[in-house]
C-alpha cells in the first residue's frame, strides 16, 4: 500500500495533469516501440544510445525506445500522430486515472485489465515496466520543474502498484 505522502504526490501530481493525461501517456507510448527500418537497441544497457531520444524535443515515430512493444499494436494505425494510437493512449490514461482514484484498492479496481492483458492479450509482464519507464521520462520531460527525486520515487510507487495490479507476475 501506498504511504500518504506518496499518495499526496501522486494526486498532486494528477490534478495538476488534468485533462491532458492522455496526452502524456500517447507520447509514452510513441516513445516506447521503434519505427520499422530503425536499427534496434537496448536502452537498459546501453545509456549512450538512449539518452538521445530523451533530449529530442518531439519524436516524429512512432514506438521508439523498445521496438519489441509495438508489436502488440500491429494491428493500429501506427503512423505519427495516428488518431488510433491517441484514442488507445487516453484509454491506458483512464485506467491510470482510474488507478488514482482507487489508490486503497488497485486490485480490485484493475481487476477487469488485469483478465484483459494477461489472458486475452497476454502481454509479457516485462512490457508494463517498459511503458512505465516511458511515462516516467515523458512526465519528467514535460515537468521539469516539479520532477524532484521524491516526486519521482513517489510516482514509481504508484506505478509499480499498477503493474502489479494488472501483471501480478511481473518481477
Ligand atoms: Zn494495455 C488495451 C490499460 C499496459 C497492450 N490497455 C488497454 C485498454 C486499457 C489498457 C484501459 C483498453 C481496454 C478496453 O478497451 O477495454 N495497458 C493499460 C495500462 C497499462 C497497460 C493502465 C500499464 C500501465 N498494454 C500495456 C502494455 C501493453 C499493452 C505494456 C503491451 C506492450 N493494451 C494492450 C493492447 C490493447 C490494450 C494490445 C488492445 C488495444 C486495441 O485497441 O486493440
Amino acid at each position: 500500500v501506498l504511504e500518504a505522502a506518496d499518495r499526496a504526490a501522486v494526486r498532486a501530481l494528477w490534478l495538476k495533469l488534468g485533462s491532458n493525461v492522455g496526452v502524456y501517456t500517447t507520447e509514452a507510448l510513441e516513445r516506447c516501440a521503434q519505427a520499422p527500418g530503425s536499427p534496434a537497441f537496448s536502452p537498459l544497457g546501453k545509456a549512450s544510445s538512449f539518452l538521445p531520444s530523451l533530449t529530442r524535443r518531439s519524436s516524429r515515430r512512432t514506438f521508439l525506445a523498445f521496438p519489441s512493444t509495438k508489436t502488440y499494436f500491429l494491428h493500429l494505425d501506427l503512423s505519427p500522430g495516428s488518431a488510433q494510437v491517441r484514442a488507445h493512449g487516453q484509454k491506458v490514461a483512464d485506467a491510470l486515472t482510474l488507478a488514482v482514484d482507487h489508490l486503497d484498492d488497485l486490485p480490485s479496481a484493475l481487476s477487469a485489465l488485469r483478465e484483459l492483458h494477461a489472458h486475452k492479450l497476454r502481454v509479457d509482464p516485462v512490457k508494463f515496466k517498459l511503458l512505465v519507464h516511458c511515462l516516467l521520462v515523458t512526465l519528467a520531460r514535460h515537468y521539469p520543474g516539479d520532477f524532484s527525486p521524491s516526486l519521482q520515487a513517489s510516482l514509481d510507487k504508484f506505478l509499480s502498484h499498477v503493474i502489479s495490479a494488472l501483471a501480478p507476475n511481473c518481477h
